[in-house]
Order: structure tokens, then C-alpha cells, then sequence
């Protein structure tokens, strides 16, 4: 009787260590799943051979230059930079965003820093 009680408790235990095993494998998955998701995410950061930051800042358009390609905005505080809030030139990555630039219209923008120089990639 007692023998068979062991039995019980051990066989219990084991199918009890089993299935925590098993759930240990199913979140050790989801570790892996989440590694897969965020290489892509590396690569297209990596690609512009630097690290490529995405900055944020809002501001109000003081000129453009579309010629030039260039848009001078009077912006606000950029926390990622440790930027106070200045007047400054940046460059437009694309002619299309000229049309979302107008001189005294407030913006939001997203920019890097490719070589020397701050460039618009997007503008709202
Ligand atoms: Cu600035």
C-alpha cells in the first residue's frame, strides 16, 4: 500500500515536471518567435551602413527651398538628440514631402542623421 502511494506521487510528479517542461518549451518558442520578428526590423536599420535613429520633433515651417531641397523649420525640444528648441535647416528626403511644406504651417516631422547632415523622412 505504501509502496503503491510512492508510486502514485512520483508518476504524479513526473507527469506534473513533464508538463511544466513542456510549457517551459512552448514560451522558450515565443522567445525564438519574437528574435525572428525583430531581424527584419534590424536589417532595414543596418542598411544605410550607420545606425539609422529615427528623430521626432514639431515645429513651424520658416522656409523651403524645394530647389535646394532643403526645409528650415523653427522647432521644438528633441529629446533624443538633447536638442532645445531651435531654427534650423534640414534636408527633405523626398520631393513629394514639398507638398506637406508650407511656409507658417506647423509640422511634425521624423528625421535622421545621414553624415553631417539632418534629413526629413516624414512629415505630418
Ligand atoms: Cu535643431
Amino acid at each position: 500500500m505504501k509502496l503503491t502511494a510512492t508510486a502514485f506521487l512520483i508518476l504524479t510528479l513526473s507527469a506534473y515536471s513533464l508538463a511544466m517542461a513542456q510549457s517551459d518549451g512552448v514560451s522558450n518558442m515565443d522567445v525564438k518567435d519574437m528574435n525572428v520578428k525583430n531581424m527584419p526590423m534590424e536589417k532595414m536599420s543596418s542598411d544605410s551602413s550607420a545606425k539609422t535613429i529615427t528623430h521626432k520633433a514639431t515645429g513651424t515651417v520658416k522656409a523651403v527651398d524645394a530647389m535646394k531641397g532643403t526645409v528650415t523649420l523653427a522647432h521644438g525640444p528633441v529629446k533624443t538628440l538633447n536638442w532645445p528648441a531651435m531654427t534650423m535647416t534640414f534636408f527633405v528626403k523626398d520631393k513629394m514631402l514639398f507638398d506637406k511644406l508650407a511656409v507658417d504651417k506647423k509640422v511634425s516631422i521624423d528625421f535622421t542623421k545621414q553624415d553631417k547632415d539632418y534629413v526629413v523622412t516624414s512629415v505630418k
